[in-house]
Protein backbone atom coordinates (compact mmCIF):
# COMPACT_ATOMS: atom_id res chain seq x y z
CA UNK A 1 0.00 0.00 0.00
CA UNK A 2 1.48 3.09 -1.00
CA UNK A 3 1.53 6.58 1.78
CA UNK A 4 0.96 9.58 0.82
CA UNK A 5 1.71 12.52 3.73
CA UNK A 6 -0.39 15.67 3.10
CA UNK A 7 0.27 19.52 4.37
CA UNK A 8 -2.44 21.35 4.54
CA UNK A 9 -4.93 18.84 4.51
CA UNK A 10 -8.09 20.46 6.04
CA UNK A 11 -8.00 23.31 3.20
CA UNK A 12 -9.80 22.75 0.25
CA UNK A 13 -6.97 21.02 -2.09
CA UNK A 14 -6.06 18.79 1.40
CA UNK A 15 -9.94 17.72 0.92
CA UNK A 16 -9.55 16.57 -2.58
CA UNK A 17 -6.67 15.08 -2.79
CA UNK A 18 -7.25 12.80 0.51
CA UNK A 19 -10.83 11.56 -1.33
CA UNK A 20 -8.80 11.46 -4.44
CA UNK A 21 -5.88 9.70 -2.87
CA UNK A 22 -8.02 6.75 -0.65
CA UNK A 23 -9.87 6.11 -3.84
CA UNK A 24 -6.73 4.90 -5.27
CA UNK A 25 -5.45 2.95 -2.48
CA UNK A 26 -2.96 4.73 -0.52
CA UNK A 27 -2.74 5.12 2.92
CA UNK A 28 -3.29 8.87 3.92
CA UNK A 29 -1.24 11.11 6.25
CA UNK A 30 -2.23 14.87 7.07
CA UNK A 31 -0.45 17.65 9.03
CA UNK A 32 -2.64 19.52 11.36
CA UNK A 33 -2.21 22.57 13.66
CA UNK A 34 -3.13 22.85 16.83
CA UNK A 35 -6.41 25.16 17.21
CA UNK A 36 -8.58 26.60 19.92
CA UNK A 37 -11.51 25.29 18.10
CA UNK A 38 -11.84 22.21 16.21
CA UNK A 39 -11.25 23.12 11.95
CA UNK A 40 -11.30 19.47 10.32
CA UNK A 41 -14.93 20.09 8.91
CA UNK A 42 -13.98 19.17 5.58
CA UNK A 43 -13.11 16.23 6.18
CA UNK A 44 -15.29 14.99 9.00
CA UNK A 45 -17.02 12.03 7.43
CA UNK A 46 -13.89 11.02 5.96
CA UNK A 47 -12.19 10.72 9.24
CA UNK A 48 -15.16 8.98 10.61
CA UNK A 49 -15.11 6.50 7.92
CA UNK A 50 -11.62 5.96 7.70
CA UNK A 51 -9.64 6.90 10.72
CA UNK A 52 -10.29 3.36 12.63
CA UNK A 53 -8.69 0.84 10.01
CA UNK A 54 -5.62 3.74 9.83
CA UNK A 55 -6.48 4.80 6.06
CA UNK A 56 -6.31 8.31 7.11
CA UNK A 57 -3.97 9.52 9.66
CA UNK A 58 -4.02 12.94 11.18
CA UNK A 59 -0.89 14.34 12.99
CA UNK A 60 0.17 17.81 14.69
CA UNK A 61 2.40 19.77 12.53
CA UNK A 62 3.23 22.92 11.66
CA UNK A 63 5.13 24.52 8.76
CA UNK A 64 6.86 26.65 11.11
CA UNK A 65 8.00 23.30 13.16
CA UNK A 66 10.91 21.55 10.99
CA UNK A 67 11.35 19.09 13.60
CA UNK A 68 7.60 17.55 13.52
CA UNK A 69 7.90 17.59 9.71
CA UNK A 70 10.85 15.38 9.96
CA UNK A 71 9.70 13.49 12.46
CA UNK A 72 6.95 12.24 10.08
CA UNK A 73 8.67 11.84 7.31
CA UNK A 74 11.37 9.43 9.49
CA UNK A 75 8.36 7.80 10.66
CA UNK A 76 5.87 7.47 8.23
CA UNK A 77 8.15 6.91 5.41
CA UNK A 78 6.11 8.21 2.81
CA UNK A 79 5.90 7.32 -1.12
CA UNK A 80 4.85 10.90 -1.77
CA UNK A 81 4.60 14.50 0.03
CA UNK A 82 2.56 16.73 -1.11
CA UNK A 83 3.06 20.16 0.25
CA UNK A 84 -0.20 22.19 -0.04
CA UNK A 85 -0.24 24.45 3.60
CA UNK A 86 0.79 27.83 3.16
CA UNK A 87 -0.87 30.90 4.33
CA UNK A 88 -3.00 31.05 0.84
CA UNK A 89 -4.88 34.48 0.71
CA UNK A 90 -3.08 36.78 -1.12
CA UNK A 91 -4.91 39.89 0.54
CA UNK A 92 -4.04 38.87 4.02
CA UNK A 93 -0.36 38.32 2.94
CA UNK A 94 -0.14 42.32 2.53
CA UNK A 95 -1.51 42.14 5.94
CA UNK A 96 0.82 39.07 7.80
CA UNK A 97 3.88 39.38 5.14
CA UNK A 98 6.91 37.48 7.90
CA UNK A 99 4.25 34.92 8.77
CA UNK A 100 3.11 34.69 5.12
CA UNK A 101 6.54 34.54 3.74
CA UNK A 102 8.05 32.19 6.75
CA UNK A 103 5.83 29.52 6.18
CA UNK A 104 6.17 28.99 2.33
CA UNK A 105 9.66 29.43 2.50
CA UNK A 106 11.00 27.52 5.75
CA UNK A 107 7.84 24.97 4.88
CA UNK A 108 9.33 23.77 1.62
CA UNK A 109 13.02 23.99 2.48
CA UNK A 110 12.06 22.08 5.82
CA UNK A 111 10.37 19.15 4.01
CA UNK A 112 12.91 19.15 0.75
CA UNK A 113 15.89 18.56 3.67
CA UNK A 114 14.05 15.97 5.65
CA UNK A 115 13.41 14.02 2.37
CA UNK A 116 17.26 14.59 1.22
CA UNK A 117 18.49 13.30 5.10
CA UNK A 118 16.05 10.33 4.79
CA UNK A 119 17.10 7.04 3.79
CA UNK A 120 13.99 6.35 1.46
CA UNK A 121 13.35 7.87 -2.44
CA UNK A 122 10.51 10.05 -0.94
CA UNK A 123 8.48 11.73 -4.04
CA UNK A 124 7.49 15.70 -3.30
CA UNK A 125 5.02 18.39 -4.64
CA UNK A 126 5.55 21.87 -4.23
CA UNK A 127 1.69 24.24 -4.31
CA UNK A 128 3.58 26.97 -6.99
CA UNK A 129 0.80 29.19 -8.14
CA UNK A 130 -0.02 31.14 -11.37
CA UNK A 131 0.08 34.48 -8.90
CA UNK A 132 3.97 34.21 -9.70
CA UNK A 133 3.32 35.43 -13.07
CA UNK A 134 1.90 38.68 -11.77
CA UNK A 135 -0.68 39.41 -14.49
CA UNK A 136 0.81 42.68 -16.26
CA UNK A 137 -0.15 41.17 -19.79
CA UNK A 138 -3.13 39.07 -21.55
CA UNK A 139 -0.50 36.46 -22.78
CA UNK A 140 -0.85 32.66 -22.15
CA UNK A 141 1.47 31.58 -19.38
CA UNK A 142 2.91 28.49 -19.48
CA UNK A 143 6.11 26.98 -18.05
CA UNK A 144 8.03 29.29 -19.79
CA UNK A 145 6.80 32.55 -18.62
CA UNK A 146 8.42 35.02 -16.42
CA UNK A 147 7.56 35.35 -12.62
CA UNK A 148 7.14 38.92 -11.80
CA UNK A 149 5.50 38.50 -7.98
CA UNK A 150 3.30 41.45 -6.91
CA UNK A 151 2.26 40.03 -3.05
CA UNK A 152 4.35 38.69 -0.24
CA UNK A 153 2.38 35.62 -1.27
CA UNK A 154 3.23 35.56 -4.49
CA UNK A 155 7.13 36.69 -3.82
CA UNK A 156 7.30 33.32 -1.02
CA UNK A 157 6.11 31.05 -3.54
CA UNK A 158 8.60 32.23 -5.85
CA UNK A 159 11.25 30.96 -3.43
CA UNK A 160 9.60 27.84 -2.66
CA UNK A 161 9.52 26.86 -6.99
CA UNK A 162 13.17 27.67 -6.92
CA UNK A 163 14.04 25.89 -3.82
CA UNK A 164 11.73 22.47 -5.15
CA UNK A 165 13.42 22.60 -8.81
CA UNK A 166 17.08 23.30 -7.17
CA UNK A 167 17.11 20.32 -4.96
CA UNK A 168 15.50 18.13 -8.26
CA UNK A 169 18.46 19.32 -9.78
CA UNK A 170 20.98 19.38 -7.06
CA UNK A 171 20.27 16.39 -5.20
CA UNK A 172 18.03 13.94 -7.94
CA UNK A 173 15.22 14.13 -5.71
CA UNK A 174 11.81 13.63 -7.86
CA UNK A 175 10.63 17.01 -6.87
CA UNK A 176 7.80 18.99 -8.94
CA UNK A 177 6.12 22.30 -9.20
CA UNK A 178 2.73 22.71 -10.05
CA UNK A 179 1.91 25.93 -11.03
CA UNK A 180 -1.36 26.17 -10.48
CA UNK A 181 -4.29 28.69 -11.77
CA UNK A 182 -7.10 29.44 -9.54
CA UNK A 183 -9.23 26.73 -8.48
CA UNK A 184 -12.54 26.51 -6.81
CA UNK A 185 -15.25 24.78 -5.24
CA UNK A 186 -18.12 24.23 -2.76
CA UNK A 187 -15.36 23.67 -0.32
CA UNK A 188 -13.28 26.86 -1.21
CA UNK A 189 -12.47 29.36 1.89
CA UNK A 190 -14.80 31.83 2.13
CA UNK A 191 -12.70 34.64 1.99
CA UNK A 192 -11.86 34.07 -1.94
CA UNK A 193 -14.18 36.09 -3.92
CA UNK A 194 -16.19 33.16 -6.11
CA UNK A 195 -16.98 31.93 -2.55
CA UNK A 196 -17.64 34.74 -0.73
CA UNK A 197 -20.12 35.43 -3.73
CA UNK A 198 -21.91 32.37 -4.03
CA UNK A 199 -22.23 32.56 0.26
CA UNK A 200 -23.62 35.81 -0.02
CA UNK A 201 -26.05 34.83 -3.06
CA UNK A 202 -27.36 32.05 -1.34
CA UNK A 203 -27.97 33.83 1.79
CA UNK A 204 -29.81 36.91 -0.12
CA UNK A 205 -32.00 34.12 -1.88
CA UNK A 206 -33.13 32.83 1.58
CA UNK A 207 -33.83 36.67 2.91
CA UNK A 208 -30.92 36.76 5.28
CA UNK A 209 -28.69 39.45 3.88
CA UNK A 210 -29.26 42.48 1.44
CA UNK A 211 -25.64 42.73 -0.05
CA UNK A 212 -22.50 41.81 -0.69
CA UNK A 213 -19.38 43.95 -0.57
CA UNK A 214 -16.12 43.56 -2.81
CA UNK A 215 -13.17 45.24 -4.53
CA UNK A 216 -12.06 45.32 -7.96
CA UNK A 217 -14.70 43.46 -10.25
CA UNK A 218 -12.47 44.02 -13.42
CA UNK A 219 -9.61 41.60 -12.31
CA UNK A 220 -9.85 38.44 -14.10
CA UNK A 221 -8.79 34.72 -13.39
CA UNK A 222 -8.61 31.63 -15.22
CA UNK A 223 -11.05 29.32 -12.43
CA UNK A 224 -11.01 25.53 -12.81
CA UNK A 225 -12.96 22.84 -10.68
CA UNK A 226 -10.41 21.97 -7.49
CA UNK A 227 -11.62 18.32 -8.18
CA UNK A 228 -9.95 18.72 -11.45
CA UNK A 229 -6.50 19.58 -10.15
CA UNK A 230 -5.69 17.62 -7.66
CA UNK A 231 -5.76 14.43 -10.61
CA UNK A 232 -2.64 16.85 -11.86
CA UNK A 233 -1.07 16.72 -8.72
CA UNK A 234 -1.52 12.98 -8.75
CA UNK A 235 -0.13 12.46 -12.16
CA UNK A 236 2.75 14.82 -12.09
CA UNK A 237 4.11 12.36 -9.02
CA UNK A 238 3.86 9.45 -10.89
CA UNK A 239 4.64 10.56 -14.65
CA UNK A 240 8.31 9.45 -15.08
CA UNK A 241 10.02 12.50 -15.07
CA UNK A 242 9.93 15.31 -11.83
CA UNK A 243 9.02 18.47 -14.04
CA UNK A 244 7.45 21.55 -13.73
CA UNK A 245 3.71 22.02 -14.86
CA UNK A 246 1.60 24.50 -15.49
CA UNK A 247 -2.95 23.38 -14.67
CA UNK A 248 -5.39 25.90 -16.29
CA UNK A 249 -8.47 26.11 -18.04
CA UNK A 250 -7.27 28.31 -20.60
CA UNK A 251 -10.03 30.24 -20.24
CA UNK A 252 -10.25 33.85 -18.21
CA UNK A 253 -13.55 35.33 -16.80
CA UNK A 254 -13.80 38.96 -15.14
CA UNK A 255 -15.09 38.69 -11.44
CA UNK A 256 -18.52 40.95 -13.08
CA UNK A 257 -18.67 38.05 -15.45
CA UNK A 258 -18.74 34.77 -12.19
CA UNK A 259 -21.66 38.04 -10.69
CA UNK A 260 -23.60 37.67 -13.57
CA UNK A 261 -23.77 34.02 -14.31
CA UNK A 262 -24.10 32.88 -10.08
CA UNK A 263 -27.07 35.44 -9.65
CA UNK A 264 -28.57 34.72 -13.16
CA UNK A 265 -28.67 31.44 -12.54
CA UNK A 266 -31.05 32.24 -9.27
CA UNK A 267 -33.12 34.59 -11.83
CA UNK A 268 -31.79 37.51 -9.83
CA UNK A 269 -29.64 41.11 -11.23
CA UNK A 270 -25.97 41.22 -9.67
CA UNK A 271 -26.58 44.72 -10.16
CA UNK A 272 -28.77 45.37 -7.65
CA UNK A 273 -26.83 43.08 -4.57
CA UNK A 274 -23.47 44.46 -4.70
CA UNK A 275 -21.63 47.16 -3.75
CA UNK A 276 -17.40 47.77 -3.69
CA UNK A 277 -15.24 49.23 -1.61
CA UNK A 278 -11.50 50.05 -1.02
CA UNK A 279 -11.39 47.49 2.07
CA UNK A 280 -11.39 44.63 -0.67
CA UNK A 281 -8.99 46.53 -2.95
CA UNK A 282 -5.39 45.41 -3.17
CA UNK A 283 -1.80 47.33 -2.65
CA UNK A 284 -0.60 45.60 -5.65
CA UNK A 285 -3.30 43.91 -8.10
CA UNK A 286 -2.81 41.08 -10.76
CA UNK A 287 -5.00 41.87 -13.04
CA UNK A 288 -5.52 39.13 -15.25
CA UNK A 289 -4.69 35.12 -15.43
CA UNK A 290 -4.86 32.93 -18.20
CA UNK A 291 -2.77 29.57 -18.55
CA UNK A 292 -1.80 27.71 -21.19
CA UNK A 293 -1.29 24.04 -19.80
CA UNK A 294 -0.89 22.57 -23.08
CA UNK A 295 2.36 20.16 -21.73
CA UNK A 296 0.22 18.71 -19.01
CA UNK A 297 -2.46 17.61 -21.52
CA UNK A 298 0.22 16.48 -23.56
CA UNK A 299 2.65 14.52 -21.81
CA UNK A 300 0.30 13.72 -18.31
CA UNK A 301 -3.30 13.05 -20.30
CA UNK A 302 -4.54 15.94 -18.07
CA UNK A 303 -7.69 17.70 -18.79
CA UNK A 304 -10.40 20.04 -17.06
CA UNK A 305 -13.55 18.18 -16.76
CA UNK A 306 -16.03 21.02 -15.29
CA UNK A 307 -16.83 24.21 -17.09
CA UNK A 308 -17.13 27.60 -16.27
CA UNK A 309 -20.01 27.86 -15.51
CA UNK A 310 -21.06 24.42 -14.44
CA UNK A 311 -18.70 25.52 -11.59
CA UNK A 312 -19.91 28.38 -10.52
CA UNK A 313 -23.81 26.54 -10.93
CA UNK A 314 -22.34 24.10 -8.60
CA UNK A 315 -21.24 26.36 -6.32
CA UNK A 316 -24.59 27.86 -6.05
CA UNK A 317 -26.30 25.15 -5.68
CA UNK A 318 -24.23 24.13 -2.29
CA UNK A 319 -24.32 27.44 -0.50
CA UNK A 320 -27.93 27.73 -1.56
CA UNK A 321 -28.81 24.83 0.73
CA UNK A 322 -26.45 26.11 3.02
CA UNK A 323 -28.35 29.14 3.60
CA UNK A 324 -31.72 27.22 3.45
CA UNK A 325 -30.26 25.21 6.35
CA UNK A 326 -29.06 28.01 8.40
CA UNK A 327 -32.65 30.04 7.72
CA UNK A 328 -34.14 27.43 9.03
CA UNK A 329 -32.51 26.90 12.41
CA UNK A 330 -32.55 31.05 12.33
CA UNK A 331 -36.64 30.07 11.97
CA UNK A 332 -36.52 27.42 14.75
CA UNK A 333 -34.70 29.68 17.15
CA UNK A 334 -31.64 27.53 17.51
CA UNK A 335 -29.10 30.12 15.75
CA UNK A 336 -29.36 33.63 16.17
CA UNK A 337 -28.80 35.88 12.63
CA UNK A 338 -25.30 37.18 11.48
CA UNK A 339 -24.89 40.65 10.13
CA UNK A 340 -24.90 41.20 6.56
CA UNK A 341 -21.56 40.58 4.79
CA UNK A 342 -19.95 38.70 7.76
CA UNK A 343 -17.15 37.03 5.56
CA UNK A 344 -15.04 39.44 4.09
P1 LIG B 1 -6.43 26.62 1.82
O1 LIG B 1 -6.22 28.01 2.30
O2 LIG B 1 -7.83 26.10 1.69
O3 LIG B 1 -5.66 25.60 2.80
C1 LIG B 1 -4.41 25.93 3.31
C2 LIG B 1 -3.96 24.82 4.25
O4 LIG B 1 -2.69 25.18 4.80
C3 LIG B 1 -4.89 24.59 5.45
O5 LIG B 1 -4.94 23.21 5.72
C4 LIG B 1 -4.16 25.32 6.57
O6 LIG B 1 -4.45 24.82 7.86
C5 LIG B 1 -2.73 25.00 6.22
N1 LIG B 1 -1.77 25.89 6.86
C6 LIG B 1 -1.72 27.23 6.86
N2 LIG B 1 -0.67 27.68 7.57
C7 LIG B 1 -0.02 26.60 8.03
C8 LIG B 1 1.12 26.39 8.82
N3 LIG B 1 1.84 27.40 9.31
N4 LIG B 1 1.49 25.11 9.12
C9 LIG B 1 0.78 24.07 8.66
N5 LIG B 1 -0.33 24.20 7.91
C10 LIG B 1 -0.73 25.45 7.60
O7 LIG B 1 -5.64 26.49 0.45
P2 LIG B 1 -6.00 25.62 -0.86
O8 LIG B 1 -6.37 24.26 -0.43
O9 LIG B 1 -6.90 26.40 -1.73
O10 LIG B 1 -4.59 25.61 -1.60
C11 LIG B 1 -3.61 24.59 -1.33
C12 LIG B 1 -2.24 25.11 -1.70
O11 LIG B 1 -2.20 25.42 -3.09
C13 LIG B 1 -1.79 26.38 -0.98
O12 LIG B 1 -0.40 26.29 -0.77
C14 LIG B 1 -2.08 27.49 -1.97
O13 LIG B 1 -1.20 28.58 -1.76
C15 LIG B 1 -1.78 26.77 -3.28
N6 LIG B 1 -2.53 27.23 -4.43
C16 LIG B 1 -3.90 27.28 -4.39
C17 LIG B 1 -4.60 27.62 -5.51
C18 LIG B 1 -6.10 27.68 -5.51
O14 LIG B 1 -6.66 28.27 -6.44
N7 LIG B 1 -6.77 27.09 -4.54
C19 LIG B 1 -3.92 27.93 -6.79
C20 LIG B 1 -2.47 27.81 -6.72
C21 LIG B 1 -1.82 27.48 -5.57
P3 LIG B 1 -5.65 25.44 8.76
O15 LIG B 1 -6.89 24.77 8.26
O16 LIG B 1 -5.24 25.06 10.12
O17 LIG B 1 -5.66 26.91 8.52
P1 LIG C 1 -6.48 35.10 -5.71
O1 LIG C 1 -7.96 34.73 -5.23
O2 LIG C 1 -5.98 36.34 -5.11
O3 LIG C 1 -6.46 35.00 -7.20
O4 LIG C 1 -5.64 33.90 -5.07
P2 LIG C 1 -9.12 35.64 -4.65
O5 LIG C 1 -10.37 34.87 -4.85
O6 LIG C 1 -8.81 36.11 -3.28
O7 LIG C 1 -9.12 36.94 -5.61
C1 LIG C 1 -9.38 36.85 -7.00
C2 LIG C 1 -9.59 38.23 -7.56
O8 LIG C 1 -10.84 38.76 -7.07
C3 LIG C 1 -10.63 40.10 -6.68
N1 LIG C 1 -11.64 40.50 -5.67
C4 LIG C 1 -11.74 39.98 -4.42
N2 LIG C 1 -11.04 39.02 -3.80
C5 LIG C 1 -11.42 38.69 -2.52
N3 LIG C 1 -10.77 37.69 -1.89
N4 LIG C 1 -12.43 39.35 -1.87
C6 LIG C 1 -13.15 40.35 -2.46
O9 LIG C 1 -14.06 40.91 -1.85
C7 LIG C 1 -12.80 40.67 -3.81
N5 LIG C 1 -13.29 41.56 -4.72
C8 LIG C 1 -12.59 41.44 -5.83
C9 LIG C 1 -9.21 40.13 -6.15
O10 LIG C 1 -8.71 41.47 -6.09
C10 LIG C 1 -8.51 39.24 -7.16
O11 LIG C 1 -8.12 39.99 -8.27
C11 LIG C 1 -6.10 32.57 -5.11
C12 LIG C 1 -5.55 31.85 -3.86
O12 LIG C 1 -6.11 30.57 -3.80
C13 LIG C 1 -4.04 31.72 -3.94
O13 LIG C 1 -3.60 30.91 -2.86
C14 LIG C 1 -3.66 31.06 -5.25
O14 LIG C 1 -2.28 30.93 -5.37
C15 LIG C 1 -4.22 31.85 -6.42
O15 LIG C 1 -5.63 31.93 -6.28
C16 LIG C 1 -3.90 31.20 -7.76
Amino acid sequence: MKKALLTGITGQDGYYLTRLLIDKGYEVHGTIRRTSSINTFRLDPLISKYQPDGILNLHYSDLLDSSSLELLINQIEPDEVYNLAAQSHVSVSFKNPIYTTQTATLGSISILEAIRNSNKDVKFYQASSSEMYGGDSKELLNEQSLFNPKSPYAASKVFAHNITKIYRESYDIFSVNGILFNHESPYRGETFVTRKITRALGRIACGLQSKVTLGNLDASRDWGFAGDYVKGMWMMLNHEKADDWVLATGETHTVKDFLKIAFEYLSLNYEEFVETSDKYYRPNEVEHLLGDSTKARKQLGWKPEVEFEQLVHMMVDFDLNLAKREKLLIDEGYLKPTWENFIS
